[in-house]
């Protein structure tokens, strides 16, 4: 019986790491190699791509021009459309709007529901200009690309290359 209640803890927290290694990691702001500035128009990223080294350290310096709330979220396809239907929760709890973030909602819901806080180190959720960093380490060979899973936005296209080269 100890056995089993001890899987169902530690499952949960391997694919959790399995997942943001495979993705690279938060990096340290002394191993910076390169800022990239990235703008976010409604709904489309400028560049819409990024030629990274492998274990490159980039700043990410994001700043939101559109008219809408948009993310930049480094991460892989597959894990991009697992996060959707969180966004999708946060826009039927009435978190996300179409040009505003309730923060004080959130915050509230977000201890009932810890996918409500959206606080996760590879992406960032932003207000019309906003502006925010994300210090990222690509120490991974995955294909990876940045994308704004706000419901209809991805499937709209706001998504940025990142190229290995
Ligand atoms: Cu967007």
């Amino acid at each position: 019986m100890k056995k089993f209640i001890l899987l169902f803890i530690l499952i949960p927290s391997i694919s959790i790491a399995g997942s943001m290694n495979m993705m690279g990691e938060k990096g340290d702001p002394a191993e910076v190699v390169k800022i990239i500035k990235v703008k976010m128009y409604d709904n489309y990223y400028e560049p819409s791509e990024f030629k990274i080294k492998k274990n490159q350290t980039i700043k990410f310096i994001v700043h939101n021009y559109g008219e809408l709330v948009h993310e930049f979220n480094i991460s892989t396809t597959e894990m991009h459309l697992k996060h959707q239907p969180e966004m999708m929760k946060m826009v039927e709890n009435e978190i996300l709007l179409v040009d505003r973030i309730d923060k004080k909602k959130m915050k509230e819901l977000s201890k009932k529901d810890h996918s409500m806080s959206h606080t996760h180190t590879n992406s960032v959720l932003l207000e019309p200009n906003e502006t925010a960093e994300i210090i990222w380490k690509f120490n991974t060979d995955a294909k990876l690309e940045a994308a704004c899973n706000v419901p209809g936005h991805y499937e709209a296209g706001m998504i940025a290359k990142i190229n290995n080269i």
